[in-house]
C-alpha cells in the first residue's frame, strides 16, 4: 500500500515525496534524523527523540523551521494517516536546497520528512539463541571530529563497520574509539554484566546517547542492579558473564559470541532475558 509521507508542512502521497538533488542532505549528508518505534499505536518516547533531534540540529547549526509541538503533532498525524499500530518512524531534517559547495548558509529551508512504516525486525530466533558479532577495525568517529551525540545523516562511519560485520556474516559489529575502548555497536549501545554488576561505556567513549540505553539503565537500577558507566576494552567484553545490545530497532538482544569467542555459556544470560522482558512490558505500556 502506498504510504502518506510528511514533507515540509503537509502529508503527500509516497510518489510525490521527493527531495531535490541540490539538497545538502544528499550532497553532503548534512542533516539530522531520528528512528522511533510505535508500539500499540503509541509513539514510544517521542519527547526524548524530539529532544535529541533538536540537540542534534543545534549541534550542526541547523534551525528546525517548526516548533517542537508542531513537529510532535506532525509525527502523530503521519502515524495515523498510515494506520501504523506497530512500526517505525523515520524523522529527517535535511539542511535543504542550496548551491553546490559546502556552505550550509546557502540553504534556505531545511526539509522536514516523516516516514511511518512497518519495521524490519530481527527474527525471534535470534533473540532466543543470541547474536554472534565481531569487533570492527573501523574506529568510531573521534568525538572532536563528529560528536557522536549528533545523530547525523552521515552514517558512513557506522556503515563501514556494518560492512565488516556482514563480510563475516554476522549482523552487528562492536565499534571501538580511538583509544581502543568500546564506543557502541553500529546501531546499538553496548552493555555487559559481570559478577552481578551491569556495565556500559560512558557517553564520552563516543557512542550515541541511546534512548533505549537510558530506559535499560533505569530498569536495571529498579531491578536492584548496580549500573557502572565505565570504559570497556575488548578484553572486558570477552570475560563478561553477559553482553547485550540496546537500540530502537533491536530493543534488548543478547550477544553470545564476539570474534569467535563464546560469551558466558553461549546463550543469552538471565540478566539480559530479564531486561528484555521488562523492556517489552514497559514499551507495551504494561509497566511503568
Ligand atoms: N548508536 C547508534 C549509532 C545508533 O544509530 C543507537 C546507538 C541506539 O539509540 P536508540 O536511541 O535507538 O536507543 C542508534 C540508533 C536501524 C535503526 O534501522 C538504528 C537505530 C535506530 C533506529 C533504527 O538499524 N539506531
Amino acid at each position: 500500500m502506498a504510504l502518506k509521507i510528511w514533507l515540509g508542512n503537509k502529508l503527500v502521497d509516497e510518489q510525490d515525496a521527493k527531495i531535490s538533488v541540490f539538497d545538502h542532505g544528499l550532497l553532503y549528508g548534512d542533516g539530522v534524523f531520528e528512528g522511533i518505534r510505535v508500539y500499540n499505536k503509541r509513539v514510544f518516547e517521542l519527547e526524548a527523540h524530539i529532544d535529541r533531534l533538536y540537540d542534534s540540529a543545534k549541534g550542526i547549526r541547523l534551525d528546525i523551521p517548526m516548533s517542537r509541538q508542531h513537529l510532535i503533532d506532525a509525527v502523530h498525524k503521519t502515524v495515523e494517516a498510515n494506520n501504523i499500530g506497530n512500526g517505525y518512524i523515520r524523522l529527517i531534517i535535511t539542511r535543504g536546497v542550496g548551491s553546490l559547495g559546502l556552505n550550509p548558509f546557502t540553504c534556505e529551508t531545511p526539509a522536514i520528512v516523516i516516514i511511518a512504516d512497518n519495521i524490519q525486525l530481527y527474527p525471534e530466533e535470534l533473540y532466543e539463541k543470541g547474536m554472534k558479532i565481531i569487533s570492527a577495525t573501523t574506529v568510531r568517529n573521534h568525538p572532536l571530529a563528529i560528536p557522536p551525540q549528533i545523530k547525523s545523516m552521515n552514517y558512513l562511519n557506522n556503515i563501514l563497520a556494518k560492512i565488516e560485520a556482514l563480510d563475516y556474516e554476522v549482523p552487528e559489529a562492536i565499534m571501538y574509539n580511538h583509544e581502543g575502548f568500546v564506543a557502541e555497536a553500529t546501531g546499538d549501545n553496548v552493555f555487559t554484566v559481570r559478577k552481578g554488576v551491569v556495565y556500559t561505556p560512558p557517553a564520552e567513549a563516543g557512542g550515541l546517547e541511546g534512548i533505549t540505553r537510558e530506559i535499560v539503565i533505569r530498569i536495571a537500577k529498579k531491578e536492584g542492579f548496580e549500573v557502572v558507566e565505565k570504559n570497556l576494552t575488548r578484553f572486558d567484553l570477552y570475560i563478561s558473564d553477559e553482553v547485550f545490545l540496546t537500540g530502537t530497532a533491536a530493543e534488548v538482544i543478547g550477544i553470545v559470541e564476539i570474534d569467535g569467542r563464546v560469551i558466558g555459556d553461549g546463550r543469552p544470560g538471565p540478566v539480559t532475558r530479564r531486561f528484555r522482558e521488562k523492556f517489552f512490558r514497559y514499551a507495551h505500556g504494561k509497566e511503568k
